[in-house]
C-alpha cells in the first residue's frame, strides 16, 4: 500500500494491486479515513434510527440481523480524492493527499437495506434526506465533530443501499467501519459512513461538516479555508470515470503484443457502454472489450491488446455511458480548490523494449 498518512490512516494499493480482479482482497482495499479509528464493542453499540419517523428506534446489531433479512451487494467505493495527483500536476492543492489511482476499490458487502429499516421505522412523507452519523471524531472541523453525511431519500430507498457487517464474506475489518457501515454504490465514497451511530430522516441534507462544507467543488479562484457552508457543488452522485491499471505507470516491457486492462464506472443509474484505447495521445482509438454491466455502482473491467512501436509511449483511455456521455480530456478543465472528482482520460508512460534488446 501507499500510505499517504499515519493518522489519520491513509493508504491505497499501487494500481496494479487493482488489476484484473472483480473484487478487490482486503488488504488491498483502499482506506481513507478523517479521524482516529474508533474501537467499538459491538455487544454495547446500538444504532439509533430518529427524525422523521413513525417509530424511532435504537436497535443492536441481534436486533438488525433478527429482524431484517440479509442481503448481499458487490459495489465499487470510490474516493472524491481518487486521482487528485492527476489536477495537483495542473496546479498544487496544499493540504490534501495526493491519492493516484488506487483510491478506488469493489467488494461483496453484506448486511441489510437501508430501506428495510426506514420503512419498519415508518418513513415520514415530509422526509427528504437521510443522514448517517459515525462514531469518530475528526479534528479537521473547529470544533472537531462526527464524521457524517447524507443522502437523498430516493437514493436511500434503493435496493443496492445496504447497512453491512460482512466485506468480501468475512467480518467487516475495524478500519472499514466495524460493526456497521453504510454503503452507497455510485456515491462517492464519503457517503459510506463507517462506525455507524445514528440513522436520520430529515427534510435538508445533512450540517455535519463533510456534507456542508468538505466535499464540495469550489469554483477555481476561491480559497477553501474561507468558504463555508454551502458553498460550491455537493458531490453526491460520482461522474463516469475510467483508468488503467496494467501495465502499470513507468514499466518497461518487453517488445511484441501488449495487455492493458482496466476498470470503467459509471455514473448513478448509467451503465459504460465503450471504452477506447489510444497509444498517441487520443489522435486515434481502438475499441476495448467490455464486460457487461453486473449492478448499480458495480465497475466494469476491460482490456485489450495494442502493437506499440519500441521507445516510450503513453497509453491513454477513455469511457462513454449509456447516456453517451464521454469523460473530459483535460485535468486542467476540472481542476478544483479542493482536488476533488478528476474523471479525465487516465495516460500511463510506458518504455517499450526494442526486439533486438538483450536481457536487462
Ligand atoms: N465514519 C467515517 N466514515 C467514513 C469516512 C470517515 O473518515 N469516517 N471516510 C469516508 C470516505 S471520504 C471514504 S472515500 C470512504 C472510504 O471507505 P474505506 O476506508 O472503507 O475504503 O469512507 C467514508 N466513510
Ligand atoms: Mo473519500
Amino acid at each position: 500500500m501507499v500510505v499517504h498518512e499515519w493518522e489519520p490512516f491513509n493508504a491505497e494499493p499501487p494500481r496494479t494491486g487493482l488489476a484484473g480482479l472483480l473484487r478487490t482482497p482486503l488488504d488491498t482495499f483502499y482506506s481513507r479515513n478523517h479521524g482516529p479509528i474508533p474501537d467499538l464493542d459491538p455487544a454495547a453499540w446500538r444504532l439509533t434510527v430518529d427524525g422523521l419517523v413513525e417509530r424511532p428506534m435504537d436497535l443492536s446489531l441481534e436486533q438488525l440481523r433478527d429482524r431484517f433479512p440479509e442481503e448481499e451487494v458487490t459495489a465499487t467505493l470510490q474516493c472524491a480524492g481518487n486521482r487528485r495527483a492527476g489536477l495537483m500536476a495542473v496546479r498544487d492543492i496544499p493540504g490534501e493527499a495526493p491519492w493516484g489511482s488506487g483510491a478506488t476499490s469493489t467488494a461483496t458487502f453484506g448486511g441489510i437495506r437501508l430501506a428495510d429499516v426506514l420503512a419498519a421505522a415508518g418513513l415520514r412523507a415530509q422526509a427528504t434526506h437521510i443522514a448517517f452519523d459515525g462514531a469518530d471524531v475528526s479534528p479537521l472541523p473547529d470544533p472537531p465533530q462526527h464524521f457524517g453525511g447524507s443522502v437523498t431519500v430516493g437514493k436511500a430507498q434503493r435496493p443496492e443501499v445496504l447497512l453491512a457487517w460482512t466485506m468480501n464474506g468475512r467480518p467487516l475489518p475495524r478500519v472499514h467501519g466495524a460493526p456497521l457501515r453504510v454503503v452507497v454504490p455510485g456515491w462517492i465514497g464519503a457517503r459510506s459512513v463507517k462506525w455507524l451511530t445514528r440513522v436520520t430522516a430529515r427534510t435538508t441534507p445533512s450540517d455535519n461538516y463533510f456534507q456542508a462544507t468538505a466535499y464540495r467543488i469550489l469554483p477555481a479562484g476561491t480559497d477553501p479555508h474561507r468558504a463555508g457552508p454551502g458553498a460550491g457543488i455537493s458531490l453526491g452522485p460520482i461522474a463516469l470515470n475510467c483508468d488503467i491499471l496494467s501495465p502499470d505507470d513507468g514499466a518497461r516491457l518487453p517488445a511484441g503484443p501488449t495487455a492493458v486492462s482496466g476498470y470503467a464506472l459509471a455514473g448513478d443509474g448509467r451503465t459504460v457502454t465503450r471504452v477506447d484505447v489510444s497509444a498517441d495521445g487520443g489522435r486515434s482509438w481502438a475499441e476495448a472489450v467490455l464486460d457487461p454491466p453486473r449492478g448499480p455502482g458495480l465497475w466494469q473491467l476491460w482490456r485489450s491488446v495494442l502493437h506499440l512501436a519500441p521507445g516510450g509511449t503513453g497509453i491513454t483511455a477513455r469511457a462513454w455511458d449509456s447516456t453517451a456521455a464521454l469523460m473530459p480530456a483535460s485535468p486542467a478543465d476540472l481542476w478544483n480548490p479542493k482536488g476533488y472528482a478528476n474523471n479525465s482520460w487516465p495516460t500511463v508512460h510506458v518504455t517499450v523494449e526494442s526486439q533486438d534488446a538483450g536481457p536487462s
